[in-house]
């Protein structure tokens, strides 16, 4: 009663007050999260409007629909990537590579790895219905059409012509079977009402639960089936890859996080936010994609251990787990399959540094490395291949929109830690591939993730909010801006996101000091004793330096580091030396539409990826924007990502079959042997 009170009544009128009041610039963390709060919310009661593509987005969009990362560039092909595309044409390029790539997974493409169970997952939705032969019973539609244009979100606007698609009735979710034929997964069948405006609260007797096995209407349904991302490349699936599995990246929202931010979930049904009903959806969605590695975000401590870990250990996972600091009590863990690989180890990774002003959050990465154990078949023993061991890195960095300068360290922190741990699991002799999963926070038109895809970021003079893009804060009058270093020298990481260690031995007998170690002495003892012999000149030599008060005093008594930072500092650019290239291409290749990843209560993002390790190509453009080709991971298929029209058909996240606020990613490899 007293939360249902807070949740419906007290938290949106805080809302309208903090709307109405509006947000000041340099909060507190807990604040300045809270003003962002109002800000989603602020979205979703005006819903944005349809933008056409920008530059990255359309860079982004035509360089997929031409081949994917490991695929020829559009500046190979003579076009420009800056020259806005009509998202018209878009739309039709995407169709006609849809028609002509669309096909399931063949069996050829999945090698020798069991076959899940069940590999497609539909949800069912009135307002899109699969366009003529899509519509044929069993059969995942390959195009989509919009329905009626006040049912659609965010403004889009319909073609006329497909308007006559808008008159289903229901959302059903269902899983269905690999070839399309819908079948419940343990008898169990979700009913959501459809079509509720994207804003309206359902009321409770529209939503029936409903605990049998027969299915109904296979209308209109949105699919997450397995795409083969091998074939749109031209390539042959599977072959030369004798060990494939599969990573799923799931920020799982933790119990606690949503009680405390109870206002982002008004627009669900009740029942489907309670810990009970969605950690058994939680762990049918494990079961339904049966991942050979999770990295999971969010996941509560206790949860961990009373329930994930004991269930996932009943199914041949081994887990390891690390809760963030401070007083969340969520965490990042790794489950992988114990029968798959083996831990050579774990390294968790905690943000918090207190004498670094931008590492004081409670952030945390858990690293992993791990060792595949190839297929025992009758002739293994001899002549095996050797495979090289992967470096798995889960991490959530810290949400507050407007702290890019935090999202940046963070993330710098992380860099550095899987480089020291790829020097450790061997060098540069057996290199290990990364994969790099988690919740960054971050959109993918952002400079964060351009640093990690690219390997290069020129930061100096931005405005910390457009680190992230999460959000646009350009009205702010005096945003806070980054000019480097971005970290001091004190933390050991070099402006190549590497411990110093690690790029540059100290020279020996040579001494040179950072700038931050000199700084630390000007008010130590001896700098503020008066020399002997020092000509008294009134008010210029006659005066003690008062030390500021600033807190710049407290060094005063730090020892000279063991090995100060020697590497030179750049003011205005980081970079890193891993080779990174997302899983996902961020827009939907059939619509042309932004892929979400999360989607809560106002409007819908991609925060999550998984990255892997790949080669780099010559960038023959100037642009910057490197491109790749797949190295030791060869990246074999996807789960498709929905649009947020897609989700808010589904009335938003999380809802009865989708029980966290973000959308599970599912990719698959194939790992070459070493040499
Ligand atoms: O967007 V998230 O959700 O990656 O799923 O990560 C953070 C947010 C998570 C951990 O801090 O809690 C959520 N408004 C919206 N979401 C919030 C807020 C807020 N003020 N504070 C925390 N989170």
């Amino acid at each position: 009663m007293v939360g249902a009170l807070l949740c419906y009544v007290l938290a949106p009128l805080a809302q309208l007050i903090r709307r109405i009041t509006g947000p000041s610039i340099d909060e507190e963390d807990d604040a300045a999260e809270r003003c962002s709060e109002s800000l989603r919310v602020e979205t979703d009661a005006r819903p944005v409007a349809w933008v056409p593509l920008g530059k990255d987005q359309t860079a982004l969009l035509q360089e997929w629909l031409h081949g994917g990362p490991g695929g020829e560039s559009v500046e190979e092909r003579g076009a420009n990537v800056d020259a806005e595309i009509p998202p018209r044409e878009a739309e039709e390029a995407a169709m006609t590579w849809q028609q002509a790539g669309d096909q399931q997974p063949a069996a050829a493409g999945w090698g020798d790895v069991e076959e899940p169970s069940v590999s497609a997952w539909h949800l069912s939705a009135p307002a899109w219905t699969p366009s003529s032969q899509g519509a044929k019973e069993g059969t995942p539609p390959p195009v989509w059409l919009p329905a009626a244009a006040q049912e659609a979100p965010s403004g889009w606007q319909p073609p006329s012509h497909q308007q006559h698609h808008q008159n289903a009735s229901a959302i059903d979710w269902q899983f269905m079977s690999p070839h399309g034929t819908p079948q419940p997964v343990g008898g169990t069948m979700w009913h959501v009402p459809g079509a509720l405006g994207m804003n309206e609260a359902p009321p409770n007797m529209l939503w029936q639960f409903q605990n049998e096995g027969n299915i109904t209407t296979n209308s209109g349904q949105l699919t997450r089936t397995w795409e083969n991302t091998t074939q749109r490349q031209g390539e042959d699936a599977g072959e030369g890859s004798p060990f494939e599995f599969t990573v799923m990246s799931y920020n799982i929202l933790s119990q606690d996080l949503l009680e405390t931010n109870c206002d982002l979930y008004s627009h669900c049904q009740p029942e489907f936010l309670k810990w009970e009903f969605r950690f058994q959806n939680i762990m049918q969605e494990f079961d339904t994609w049966d991942p050979d590695i999770m990295c999971l975000q969010e996941v509560q401590e206790n949860h961990y251990h009373q329930q994930f870990q004991p269930a996932l250990q009943l199914r041949g996972y081994e887990c390891i787990y690390k809760r963030r600091t401070g007083i969340k009590t969520d965490g990042c863990a790794v489950c992988f399959k114990r029968d798959r690989f083996s831990l050579v180890s774990q390294h968790p990774v905690e943000y918090f540094r207190p004498i670094v002003e931008t590492l004081n959050r409670d952030n945390v990465a858990l690293l992993a490395v791990l060792r595949p154990a190839p297929p025992q078949t009758p002739d293994s023993g001899q002549d095996h291949p050797t495979l090289p061991d992967i470096l798995v890195a889960n991490t959530h960095l810290i949400f507050n929109p407007r702290r890019g300068d935090i999202k940046l360290t963070q993330l710098a922190v992380l860099l550095a830690e899987i480089q020291q741990l790829l020097q450790a699991a061997g060098g540069d002799a057996k290199p290990c591939p990364v994969i790099l999963c988690g919740d960054l926070n971050s959109v993918p038109e952002s400079p964060l993730y351009k640093l990690i895809r690219n390997g290069e970021l020129y930061y100096y003079g931005m405005p910390t909010w457009k680190v992230s893009c999460q959000e646009d804060s350009s009205h702010q009058v005096c945003p806070r801006k980054l000019y480097g270093p971005l970290w001091p020298s004190l933390l050991r990481i070099t402006d190549s996101c590497q411990y110093v260690g690690v790029c540059e031995k100290k020279t020996p007998g040579l001494l040179r000091y950072g700038r931050e170690f000199l700084l630390q002495l000007r008010y130590s003892a001896p700098a503020l004793q008066r020399p002997e012999h020092l000509e008294l000149i009134a008010g210029v030599t006659d005066s003690i330096p008062e030390p500021p008060g600033d807190g710049s005093e407290r060094y005063v008594s730090v020892p000279e580091p063991e090995d100060e930072l020697f590497c030179k500092r750049s003011p205005t650019t980081i970079r890193h030396n891993l080779h990174l290239t997302s899983v996902y291409s961020h827009y939907q290749p059939d619509t042309g539409r932004p892929e979400v990843t999360t989607c809560s209560s106002g409007y819908g993002l991609t925060v999550d990826y998984i990255f892997y390790s790949a080669q780099p190509l010559p960038d023959k453009s100037g642009k910057g924007r490197r491109r790749y080709q797949d190295g030791a991971l060869k990246l074999l298929g996807r789960l498709p990502l929905l649009s947020e029209h897609d989700v808010w058909m589904a009335n938003g996240l999380p809802n009865a079959l989708c029980s966290s606020d973000h959308l599970s990613l599912l990719a698959r490899f194939g790992l070459q042997p070493c040499g």
